[in-house]
């Protein structure tokens, strides 16, 4: 577990020597990301900076849409068009949820900046951004949770009711409703946004899909789950895999197959592997683990599939195959991955 305090004091003096901030979470944003985003905005508007949150991505989770749409104009949430128009030399980036620049809307131009910050938790790879201010807990559950503790170090009033919701609901997010990765860490951010005023009701409302949605994920979850046994004799685990068997071409929304893949975990699965379609042509992947089987690892080391997260959570995406051949890479791989494990284990006489 990494100490908060470096990144706190790292940022309580870039913020203020900059001209203004440009806040970055990954494509696609998520809960965490622009929840993430909004508390460093936050942040940096209490220490005296402009700062804006750039998400030039049209496609998100219907209610990270809604979120973004009703705060844009109070946290300055621009598109990738205007925050390059506004860049100067003594610009800060701060990317956050995100390490890759190749997972980020303004790419390549992350060059444009002097000086650039980085707070997550996944795992780093050769495309991380590079910067000496790189701060990768994969250890805390989310952003979210690394951000709400350097806001409640620095000055706990700039947590308003409806950040402290934000946060919270980045961080059920992550943890899949409190479930997995709550360390003692979180489980103080928790309370201490619950204190102040983060509202389980509005969250667990952030959290739900929606009818049709839920329709979609039951159907994947229940008729169209197999559960493999993986590995062999002391290794075996048990590995759910769900995808539309009857309409493999059906689409879903990459939430959709996220919450499908939560949901297998409550079963006697140690990981497991939601496959769809989320264009006519894209194929995308969420892995999830109770923590055993390392998903980021599993996923992002198959031949053909694009892939990266952390080790409880992770996704990939392919356009050069069909939903049962990525169910049959990734058991294979899974298998593979139990059997190493096994044998480095035996071998270390642990
Ligand atoms: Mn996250």
């Amino acid at each position: 577990m990494k100490d908060v305090r470096i990144i706190q004091k790292a940022l309580e003096q870039l913020i203020p020597t900059s001209s203004k901030v440009f806040i970055v979470g990954h494509d696609y944003p998520d809960y965490d990301a622009l929840s993430s985003a909004i508390g460093l905005q936050a942040l940096s508007s209490f220490l005296g900076k402009e700062a804006y949150i750039v998400i030039n991505d049209t496609e998100m989770p219907v209610g990270v849409r809604k979120i973004k749409n009703g705060v844009a104009k109070r946290y300055n949430i621009i598109n990738r068009e205007i925050a390059l128009s506004l860049i100067d030399e003594a610009s800060l980036l701060i990317l956050t949820d995100v390490n890759k620049s190749n997972m980020i809307s303004l790419g390549e131009d992350n060059n444009r900046f002097d000086t650039t910050v980085i707070i997550d938790h996944h795992n780093a790879s050769a495309s991380t951004v590079k910067t000496p201010y790189k701060y990768i807990d994969l250890d805390a559950s989310s952003a979210s949770e690394i951000v709400a503790e350097t806001i409640l170090l620095t000055e706990p009033s700039i947590l308003t009711q409806q950040l402290a919701s934000f946060l919270l609901t980045g961080i059920a997010l992550d943890t899949n409703k409190f479930q997995n990765k709550v360390t003692d860490t979180t489980n103080k951010v928790i309370q201490d946004l619950i204190a102040h005023g983060a509202s389980p009701t509005v969250i667990q409302k952030l959290l739900s899909i929606g009818f049709e949605h839920n329709e979609k994920i039951k159907n994947l979850v229940i008729n169209n789950t197999v559960i493999r046994q993986l590995g062999a004799d002391e290794s075996e685990r048990h590995v759910a895999f769900t995808l539309n068997r009857t309409s493999p071409t059906e689409q879903y929304l990459r939430e959709e197959l996220a919450i499908a893949a939560d949901e297998l975990l409550s079963t006697k699965a140690e990981a497991a592997f939601s496959i769809g379609y989320t264009t006519p042509d894209v194929i995308t992947v969420s892995g999830r683990s109770k923590c055993d089987i390392d998903v980021s690892e599993i996923l992002s080391t198959i031949v053909g599939l694009d892939g990266g997260g952390n080790r409880t959570s992770a996704g990939a995406r392919t356009s050069s195959a069909t939903v049962f051949d990525v169910e049959e890479k990734i058991s294979e791989r899974v298998q593979n991955y139990l059997k190493c494990k096994h044998k480095s284990k035996t071998l270390d006489g642990r």
